[in-house]
């Protein structure tokens, strides 16, 4: 049974085309627009049809309040107030200009995810287009631009309205790590921004902006008010505001208030630059320390390991990172460096899930990878967000390696295979561990739209001089290099099969490069710090026009250089077959035991295949087949083979993805690392 230690609930689309694509910079990655992407998978796109039919509506059904009862906090909660949590009210009652009534639904940060789910969506519609879902987040903008209109400032935090209004970002005694106001307002910006982006409205973008100013206006260096966000997240927002603004000045007469693009940037800088500056306890200018658990103990980049709650690490990391990106700041350069190495090569869980304990929601120690960690969903959604960062920073395939584990296994797994219910803690081992309905902190099913509405954008990058083919989904993706429109087809049986083909479609010849990742899994590389090893022999293929090319590897990525024409076709193939993964001799938490992964999947073993799974061993160099089943849990590849149970007793296993457990009835018992026979 998992407990939560300490539980946290104490409670003009053309013309957007190719516009953020023009400033390319040798050696900084920039992902396409939504709009240049279409995923066509056989793997990704019955998910995704899921996710927009089913997920995106449910999440906002729920967060309206409308949800079934399945945990003792969410049951508590009705009986206290008599109703289910309805985030909308909350606006309602702010815009009927009620305020310091005691009454507030859901966690202070439930106005957040309203936003963030608005972010998801927006995302969606900008790929799949759904007049339904518009209108229906049309209405919900309209209900929190009227919580803003209220205010003269162009302050919203319902929470903060509803029950402290004398505390707003958390003065006058309040508490910003609690309350959420910054936390919020970033989000929606962020709203505002991924909206305007899939629609062209900018009624949300102009509340963003309204919000933004009063922020600047209010926080930053003396005599304005020492305050940081309380979460991570909003700083990596504000540099989108100002990138946005950059790229498109026309949109600033439309924003119904001033736009000076810079204070966006300040802002931002300010929020990373401020932590750990708790001001002179005597003067106006302190704030108290948030420790730690906000990175806030000391400076940013004074900071050489990641630590923390999860979520806000990982969050403020990715924001470092895209302000780096921005100012090529090397202090920046550094600290991300520094946090991502600590985060992948010491803290890391093989499913990509990070944050091993409860209490707190943190960081653990090095080395410390417990089985039954806690792996909050948003925690490794906020490390693969940082992955991606540091792909765009650095050009270097390993991070894409990292986005990538998180993206099969613990962001898949936080969401069912109906689309409906959702895990908040993800741990390599459990019994009774079910998805919910409804959480009374349902902070996961918004991140997890977020990400996989995202995620087609990571698909293909770019340079000046260069394509990068970064996962392995197919698709077709609408590239402008260096003047020339290209288009790269891919078509894939990944991650199930190692075949992919990628085909360039161009009007003239053009000669540039394409870098095609080569995860590190396919050459025995399986972390790129050896916090995880594993052996699958080799098997990397490359092939241009059906001929095989020698392997000229760069950074993570081989690298083809020629004269490009229409119709020629790079074959990848990867060596998508069972390995046994072995983990480092520092790690004392899971000494002895192995694990299974097949391309990029790392598999479990559940109780209903595996009856007294419990007590199996397995050995190292067992065989084991790898086929795929169309009729079990949509379609997996399984894997079997035999090995002993505690008893010396031959026994058959049958291993699934990870992201899958828990989708039958009635097992949900599982576990990923197995005691090593003989060990
Ligand atoms: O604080 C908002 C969210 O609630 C965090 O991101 C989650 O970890 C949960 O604590
Ligand atoms: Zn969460």
């Amino acid at each position: 049974m998992i407990s939560l230690k300490k539980p946290l609930i104490v409670l003009a689309l053309g013309q957007l085309f190719f516009s953020v694509q023009s400033s390319a910079q040798e050696h900084t990655i920039h992902p396409l627009t939504l709009q240049s992407v279409k995923v066509n998978d056989s793997f990704w796109s019955p998910k995704i049809r899921v996710w927009n039919t089913v997920t995106v509506y449910d999440v906002l059904d729920k967060l309206e309040g409308k949800y079934e009862i399945d945990r003792p906090d969410t049951k508590a909660e009705k009986e206290r107030t008599g109703h289910t949590s309805d985030a909308f009210h909350n606006f309602d009652l702010v815009a009927q200009g009620k305020t310091n009534i005691g009454q507030h639904d859901g966690p202070p940060w439930y106005d957040g995810l309203v936003y963030e789910t608005i972010r998801g969506a927006a995302d969606i519609l900008a790929e799949y287009p759904d007049a339904k879902l518009e209108k229906k987040l049309d209405a919900y903008i309209d209900r929190i631009a009227a919580a803003q209109a209220v205010d003269p400032d162009g302050y919203l935090n319902t929470y903060t309205t509803l029950t402290r209004p004398k505390q707003r970002w958390g003065l006058n005694g309040g508490q910003d790590r609690w309350q959420h106001d910054v936390y919020n307002a970033g989000m929606l910006v962020d709203a505002g921004i991924h909206y305007y982006r899939a629609t062209g409205k900018t009624k949300l973008l102009s509340v963003s902006v309204k919000l933004s100013n009063y922020m600047y206006k209010v926080m930053g260096p003396a005599p304005k008010n020492n305050v940081i966000p309380g979460h991570g997240g909003p700083e990596e927002i504000e540099l989108r505001l100002y990138q946005l603004f950059k790229q498109h000045p026309e949109l600033k007469a439309k924003m119904g208030a001033p736009v000076h693009e810079q204070n966006y940037l300040t802002l931002a800088k300010y929020w990373i630059d401020d932590r750990g500056n708790h001001g002179n306890p005597d003067s106006t200018y302190k704030r108290a320390s948030d420790g730690s658990y906000n990175q806030d103990a000391i400076p940013v980049t004074q900071q050489t390991t990641i630590e923390g709650h999860a979520v806000r690490a990982t969050l403020l990391a990715s924001g470092v990172t895209a302000t780096a990106l921005e100012t090529k700041d090397p202090a920046y350069i550094k600290t991300v460096n520094n946090y991502w190495n600590n985060m992948i090569g010491k803290r890391m869980f093989i499913t990509g899930g990070e944050g091993a304990i409860a209490d707190d929601e943190r960081f653990g120690p090095d080395y410390f990878l417990p089985e039954h960690a806690y792996l909050e969903t948003c925690a490794s959604i906020g490390s693969g967000f940082f992955s991606e960062q540091m792909n765009e920073l650095e050009a270097d395939g390993k991070y894409m390696d990292e986005f990538e584990r998180v993206a099969y296994n613990n962001l898949l797994s936080g969401v069912s295979l109906s689309g409906d219910h959702y895990f908040y803690e993800n741990p390599l081992i459990a019994t009774d561990h079910n998805r919910w309905a409804w959480h009374g902190c349902p902070c996961c099913p918004p991140m997890i739209l977020k990400m996989v509405s995202a995620l087609p954008q990571y698909i293909y990058g770019y340079d000046d001089k260069r394509v990068y083919v970064n996962l392995f989904i197919g698709s077709e993706g609408k590239i402008k290099l260096d003047g020339s429109d290209i288009t790269l087809k891919q078509t894939t049986g990944y991650p199930w099969k190692g075949t992919t083909h990628i085909e360039v479609i161009t009007e003239k010849p053009k000669t540039f490069t394409m870098n095609v990742r080569i995860p590190g899994w396919a050459e025995n590389k399986e972390n790129p710090f050896d916090l995880y090893k594993s052996n699958v022999g080799s098997g990397v293929k490359l092939k241009v026009n059906g001929k095989e090319i020698a392997l000229n590897q760069v950074k993570g990525y081989a690298t083809i250089t020629r004269s490009w024409k229409k119709g020629d076709v790079v074959e990848l193939t990867l060596p998508v077959q069972p390995r046994i993964v072995s983990v480092n001799d520092q790690v004392k938490t899971i000494k002895g035991k192995i694990a299974i992964a097949a391309g990029p999947i790392v598999y479990g073993f559940e109780s209903l295949d595996n009856p007294g799974v419990q007590d199996y061993t397995l050995t190292a160099n067992t065989v084991m087949a790898i086929n795929y089943k169309p009729e079990l849990l949509n379609g997996v590849n399984v894997i079997t083979g035999e090995t002993t149970d505690k008893a010396g007793q031959q026994v058959k296993f049958t291993a699934i993805p990870f992201y899958s457990l828990g989708n039958r009835k009635p097992s949900t018992t599982y576990q990923v690392w197995m005691p090593e026979n003989g060990k």
